[in-house]
């Protein structure tokens, strides 16, 4: 590894810094580069909102346990937007924008939150949240080697925390991905935190991306709560994938402004002060100053911008309340196309405790 290697790993790369300047060149984001950051923009408040939203709906009783998407979107979004049509997508439960971006309807989105298993489009290949931490790093290489395997031009994106970098699914997938030249790209969303446990518990690497150096692989560390730093270094990682180059590892530097889920309290943990420090680097914050300052923002636009977002998740909401509850076993329908005797057997036994219960009750 060449020292400039060892520094992209060590130096988050950055293009608008924390007052919403530009530091660096804008990446290359098709024919207009202003229509493209209102559709980041959008895109990051939609997600906002959509945390928002499900967290009220949880108070409610209405949802399920939500992890805050809040601090995160511009990696969320970053991530996902270089990715074509035909490319496979990974991810945890933090990224709920980056499926938004491939595609996956919000009605969607909603009604897996109301504790039900939802129907993915066919053909946005986006694997639904992955909780169990880790794994979905596996599923991305999986999938890269795959296509690669079947000569299609798709490449794969893994996202996982920092916490899951612990796993040894991590090392594995990295393992992998060096050895099989995956065409993918694999992503850690540091937020700092895994729910009380702080980044420092999880590695004495300096970086995390510095960890993807000893499995031999291209390795970068962004900026995570500038969009345009994400994207560029994505998109270059997405191309290269794509050219037949290999994987890369990207560790995206960010922080979960909410509590891990709703379950959680982080004040227990963690203290004010980091968090304020924080708020001061928020990505929506810091590309509506980039955009107001370019005239692509009036604060007049941003409020319309706000209130059709906030309309469309309410509408989505209000569609995917309204959905009938799926039946309990419909999972066993996903889980394999020729289930062995042993699903056989396990779906049975739940058709019967399902009948035993609804006795039970009558
Ligand atoms: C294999 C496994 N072990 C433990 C858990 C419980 N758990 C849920 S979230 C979490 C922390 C994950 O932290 P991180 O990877 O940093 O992701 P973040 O929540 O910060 O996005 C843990 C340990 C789990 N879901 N799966
Ligand atoms: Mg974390």
């Amino acid at each position: 590894m060449s020292t400039q290697q060892i520094d992209a790993t060590m130096v988050p790369y950055q293009v608008l810094n924390e007052e919403g300047r530009l530091v660096g060149p804008l990446p290359d984001m098709g024919a207009s580069a202003g229509d493209t950051s209102m559709y980041f923009y959008r895109t990051m408040s939609l997600a906002r909102a959509f945390s928002n939203k499900i967290i009220a709906l949880q108070r409610q009783g209405r949802a399920t346990t939500f992890g805050s998407l809040v601090g995160q979107e511009a990696t969320a979004i970053g991530l996902a937007a270089p990715l074509q049509a035909q490319d496979w997508l990974a991810t945890s439960y933090r990224e709920i924008g980056s499926h938004i971006i491939k595609g996956v309807p919000l009605t969607t989105l909603i009604y897996s939150f109301r504790g039900f298993t939802p129907t993915y489009p066919q053909g946005v290949n986006c694997l639904p949240i992955q909780i169990v931490i880790g794994t979905q790093m596996l599923h991305a290489v999986g999938l890269a080697m795959g296509a690669k395997l079947s000569g299609e031009p798709a490449v794969a994106v893994g996202v996982c925390g920092d916490g899951a970098t612990s796993e040894g699914d991590f090392s594995e997938a990295l393992n992998f991905a060096g050895v099989y030249k995956a065409p993918v790209v694999l992503v850690v969303q540091n937020n700092g935190w895994a729910i009380s446990v702080p980044r420092k518990r999880q590695s004495a690497a300096t970086t995390l991306a510095v960890r993807g150096v000893g499995f031999g692989l291209p390795s970068r560390l962004v900026d995570g709560n500038d969009i345009f730093a994400v994207y560029a270094v994505m998109r270059e990682a997405v191309e290269r994938a794509r050219a037949g180059d290999g994987p890369t590892l990207v560790e995206a530097l960010t922080y979960r402004i909410g509590a891990h889920t709703t379950a959680d309290d982080p004040t227990r943990y963690r203290d004010e002060q980091e968090v304020e420090a924080w708020r001061a680097k928020d990505p929506l914050a810091r590309l509506r100053r980039y955009l107001l300052a370019e005239g692509l923002l009036t604060e007049e636009s941003d409020r319309e911008l706000q209130a059709s977002v906030e309309e469309e998740v309410n509408e989505a909401a209000s569609e995917a309340l309204a959905m009938p509850p799926n039946a309990p076993d419909s999972f066993f329908a996903w889980a394999s196309e020729n289930p062995s005797p042993r699903l056989q057997a396990q779906h049975t036994e739940m058709l019967r405790a399902l009948r035993q219960s609804q006795d039970e009750r009558e």
